[in-house]
């Protein structure tokens, strides 16, 4: 036990997938063995972890029959009793079968379409089942390799009309769930759908019901398209859209790695847990991501640890940032306030517009003045690095 313990208090989750996934990539086969989904409720809970999210085939086999689905789920409930854990968040696997390879809710074919809503109801009822309060939807097969195929902006209708019949499902049965969309520009598909998460959050507002409906950013995803990371949260986080959040880690330009989080990008990855701690964010704080290939059972439970330990350190790197002297005095420069310009600029009148127009700026010296971003971000690195 030290300050970086993790705590059910701190929300961390993991998907079932995450602990659960076997190394297997598209050169080489599993590498190590199955981590059932009670094991890994007992031993996140050991750990800290605060809960897991799972697609519905992580738990229930696509071909079960009602009784063992119905055995399963009891068995499964059972263990997050046990262990104090919360079963947080839902999807629906719309990715892996044949069926999807061109699609679910995007699909040219209706009865594609049509099964992936029935799945889809089938999920959220089981993940309601469970307790989840958040659903989210991450559209890894909507996209396509040959354009020839389908007129991209009839994808964007139909998957509208697939979420929308979703949002109408949920109230019908008065569930209390929330909706998380989570953008990827590329892979599995050579290009998807709504890309990023600035796309994602222009598209919820084109629903039936925009309130029910958020983002689920990745970090892998963003750094994927080459953006960043914390931006996109901020937009989300503004607009009252950040439902949920998946962390992990990733080099730029490469394929979707899922690499513990922290493990990259580390200022990077102090400037979201900053984000994240300063506005208070109070949702979950999701581990989407696996353990090295090279790794066996022991070795997977390390990855865990080390994502929960990495977050905790950053975000006591983070209140140490708020309280640093000079940090704060350097900042406290550079961020000047002007009572009366704020005023004026705050809302347009033609008054306003008027003394505007009148002002006198000497724009000469305002661009010659140095702003002390080097030394700011130097200071950052040191504390980073432990030496400040
Ligand atoms: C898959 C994907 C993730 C999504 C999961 C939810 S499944 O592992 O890579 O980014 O969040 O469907
Ligand atoms: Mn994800
Ligand atoms: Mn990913």
């Amino acid at each position: 036990m030290d300050a970086y313990t993790p705590r059910k208090e701190h929300k961390f989750t993991f998907g079932l997938w995450t602990v659960g996934n076997r190394g297997r990539d598209p050169f080489g086969d599993v590498v190590r063995d199955v981590v059932t989904p009670i094991r890994a409720v007992q031993k996140l809970s050991e750990l800290g972890a605060y809960g897991v999210n799972l697609h519905d085939n992580d738990l229930v086999p696509l071909d079960a029959t009602p009784t063992e689905r119905d055995r399963i789920v009891k068995e499964f409930k059972k263990a997050l009793d046990d262990y104090g854990m919360k079963l947080v968040m839902g999807t629906t696997n719309l990715f892996y079968h044949p069926v999807f390879k061109d699609g679910a809710f995007t699909s040219n074919d209706p009865k594609v379409r049509a099964y992936a809503l029935q799945k889809s109801m089938q999920a959220i009822d089981l993940a309601v089942e469970l307790g989840a309060e958040i659903y989210v939807f991450w559209g890894g097969r909507e996209g396509t390799e040959c354009d020839a195929s389908k007129d991209p902006a009839d994808a964007i209708k139909r998957y509208r009309e697939c979420i929308n019949f979703l949002i109408g499902y949920v109230k019908d049965q008065k569930y209390s769930l929330r909706f998380a969309m989570e953008p990827k520009p590329n892979e599995p598909r050579g290009d998807i759908f709504l890309p990023n998460v600035g796309a994602m959050l222009a598209f919820i507002e084109t629903l039936d019901d925009p309130d029910m409906v958020g983002v689920n950013p990745e970090v892998a995803h963003e750094h994927m398209a080459g953006l960043n990371f914390a931006h996109a949260v901020a937009q989300a986080l503004e607009a009252g859209k950040l439902f949920h959040i998946d962390l992990n880690a990733q080099k730029l330009n490469r394929f979707d790695q899922d690499l513990r989080f922290g493990s990259e990008d580390i200022k990077g990855a102090f400037f979201l847990v900053k984000l994240l701690e300063d506005h208070d964010y109070d949702g979950p704080r999701h581990f989407d991501a696996h353990a090295y290939r090279t790794e066996d059972e022991d070795g997977v439970w390390e990855f865990a640890r080390g994502c929960m330990r990495t977050y905790l350190i950053l975000k006591e790197k983070a209140r140490q940032f708020n309280e640093h002297p000079a940090i704060q005095e350097l900042l406290a420069q550079v961020q000047p306030r002007d009572a009366e310009l704020e005023s004026l600029m705050s809302r347009y009148s033609p008054q306003n517009a008027q003394v505007l127009r009148q002002k006198q700026f000497d724009i000469e010296a305002m661009g010659k003045k140095g702003l002390g971003y080097e030394k700011l971000d130097q200071l950052v690195i040191d504390l980073l690095l432990g030496v400040a």
